[in-house]
């Protein structure tokens, strides 16, 4: 669907200082549901991750032709979005398989401000996430939800949303309510866009949202509501990842350890990495409580 309306937005308060400072961190996080970090990531990391996957739109035919592939300008004849579309699940499969992509999960700086925000060791989900957004395609943007209903296991889940290159406001990007995570788990309803599911907003919620810049990183709470916003750019693709860490000593839902969709396994991921790669299976050495997804926790 198109973004819901925003009466307020306003830009999200940097929370890098914080870092410094645990329990003030925490107060915001618990305050506000979310926190934001300008340049958290170095952008050559990102960016790297950004070249890799524009080189699979590339070979899809998903770029203007004789276009700079960072520019990231699409091919205005197809308008491929996210969903069972045979186009899209040839793409994502291809994303999946960037190692990189996983790799950028578990950057330090990204560990570090989770070990932070929690006390205690991290457990980097695996089923990481790829959005690409056409543009003219704003019938299709994320509606507004909340992560815990797509992810189960403990609440303490937070997403941490990092555009793949700079993204500023007409190319869409996150928009956060500030605080809703307090309204608790909502009752969903049928929605169109990533997910398929929506929640209800109350009107006068304060939104969060603006430009980002690559290496900038903002993380939610899987209470908090958000929604994508419309990419209003002329031919600009929209690059950004989904990733999502807890505290390693609550339970975790089986599927949040398993390649997203369920279209790949990890061998088939895992396919043409090195033998040895660190990134592989890296949540197999820890002690998990892993627990089926019929299993509400
Ligand atoms: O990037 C988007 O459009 C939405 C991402 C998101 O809300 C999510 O993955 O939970």
């Amino acid at each position: 669907m198109a973004m819901i309306e925003m009466k307020q937005i306003e830009a999200p308060e940097d929370a890098t200082a914080l870092l410094q400072n645990p329990t003030k961190l925490r107060q915001q996080a618990k305050e506000n549901g979310y926190l934001f970090f300008r340049n958290l990531l170095d952008p050559t990391r990102v960016l790297e991750v950004r070249h890799q996957i524009l080189d699979v739109c590339r070979d899809h035919g998903w770029l203007a032709d004789g276009s700079e592939l960072t520019a990231g300008i699409a091919n205005l004849d197809i308008q491929v979005v996210e969903s069972r579309d045979p186009r899209w699940q040839a793409f994502y499969e291809d994303v999946l398989k960037i190692r990189d992509f996983h790799a950028l999960a578990l950057e330090p700086p990204l560990i570090r401000a989770f070990e932070v925000l929690f006390g205690e060791q991290v457990l980097p989900h695996s089923r990481n996430i790829c959005r690409l957004v056409f543009p003219n395609t704003n019938t299709h943007s994320t509606p507004p939800h909340q992560d815990n209903y797509f992810i189960g296991g403990s609440d303490e889940t937070w997403t941490a949303w990092i555009p793949c290159g700079d993204c500023p406001e007409g190319l869409g990007g996150l928009a956060v309510a500030s605080r809703s995570h307090r309204r608790g788990r909502l009752e969903t309803f049928e929605g169109v866009g990533p997910g398929g599911r929506q929640v209800p907003v109350e009107e006068d919620s304060v939104w969060v949202g603006g430009d980002y810049m690559c290496g900038d990183v903002i993380i939610l709470h899987s209470l908090t509501i958000h929604q994508g916003r419309d990419n209003e750019s002329a031919d600009r693709l929209r690059l950004s990842s989904d990733y999502r860490y807890q505290p390693r000593s609550h339970p975790v839902r089986d599927d949040s350890l398993q390649p997203h969709m369920n279209w790949l396994t990890w061998e088939d991921v895992y396919e043409k990495w090195d033998a040895s790669d660190p990134v592989k299976y890296y949540w197999q050495k820890w002690d998990l409580n892993i627990v089926p997804r019929e299993v509400r926790v």
